[in-house]
């Protein structure tokens, strides 16, 4: 099929350097090749334009957020490359960059489809508002702001409004939760993975349990979303924000897998591969591994 690669080389919403390098550096280590080696016609559209913010400005548009302003900016871009590439017949495969980004894929996915989910593979929830962040950081908020919580600024990127339902979520692989997360999972009674279930149940049962909610809600349509801080650090140490505790590399792919086999996804974003913190190369090699696949399966 045709798949569209765009590189999002933003790290504003993490704030931390490194990630911003993470789509040139998965290109120069044979990206394009990867996924063409499957018959697929690739396209590489290249990276967005992150415009230059001073550290001094990082909190001047957004009450409490950082970088407010830019990532909104580079966001509603996204959504509209991200809508096209769908609209063209083609599949977006996203690389960021931090993941604030997944607030544009999404909204370009949600244009296209209204009854589409989105499986959200992370160790935090990135379901803080402006309200609630301990950090200010905007890859922490994306998910809920895709569910119409927390500030406008986000909730309204690219059209006004929720972009999916709460019950068309799945959040898999957290360990790391803030309370105002908790809450909001509680109340809004959202489909919630946590490692401690996956370890007791397997990753099998997360698949089959996500499965047959997405028959019951007669969700046709996915939008997946990977962070590579799912995958524990001792194998993955090359990301921003490392939790203990995580998937195993086969958990990892066999969970990738299995959501591939459902047919339904129809655009991927993967986030927050830091290339300077990866000091042993194994989680950029992980990243390709999972193109690998993925280009396999699509
Ligand atoms: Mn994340």
């Amino acid at each position: 099929m045709k798949v569209n690669v765009i590189g999002v080389p933003l790290n504003l919403g993490c704030d931390c350097e490194g990630a911003e390098s993470a789509p040139n550096h998965l290109r120069e280590r044979g990206l394009m090749n990867i996924i063409r080696k499957h018959g697929h016609r690739a396209f590489d559209l290249g990276n967005l334009y992150v415009p230059p913010v001073s550290e001094e400005e990082k909190f001047a548009s957004g009450n409490g957020m950082k970088y407010l302003d830019t990532i909104v900016e580079v966001n509603n871009n996204l959504a509209e490359l991200v809508y096209d590439t769908l609209r063209g017949g083609a599949f977006p495969l996203v690389i960021g960059g931090d993941h604030s980004l997944g607030l544009g894929s999404a909204s370009g996915v949600g244009k296209c489809f209204d009854d589409f989910g989105i499986i959200w593979l992370d160790a935090h929830g990135d379901i803080n508002t402006s309200e609630t962040s301990p950090s200010g950081n905007i890859h922490g908020m994306s998910l809920s702001a895709l569910m119409g919580m927390g500030s406008e600024e986000l909730v309204n990127v690219y059209a006004p409004g929720n972009k999916v339902h709460p019950q068309n979520v799945f959040l898999v692989g957290t360990r790391s939760l803030d309370d105002g997360e908790l809450d909001l999972i509680k109340r809004e009674k959202l489909s919630v993975y946590p490692m401690e279930v996956i370890r007791q149940k397997g990753i099998g049962y997360v698949t089959g349990d996500i499965k047959a909610k997405l028959k019951d809600r007669k969700i046709r349509n996915l939008h997946f979303s990977i962070d590579v801080d799912s995958i524990d650090p001792a194998y993955a140490p090359g990301t921003g924000t490392p939790v203990p505790e995580g998937l195993t590399p086969q958990e990892f792919k066999d969970f990738v897998d299995s959501v591939l086999s459902t047919n339904q996804v129809k655009s991927m974003d993967i986030v927050e591969l830091n290339p300077r913190l990866d000091f042993n190369g194994t989680t950029t090699k992980l990243c390709l591994e999972i193109i690998d696949h993925v280009a396999d399966k699509i």
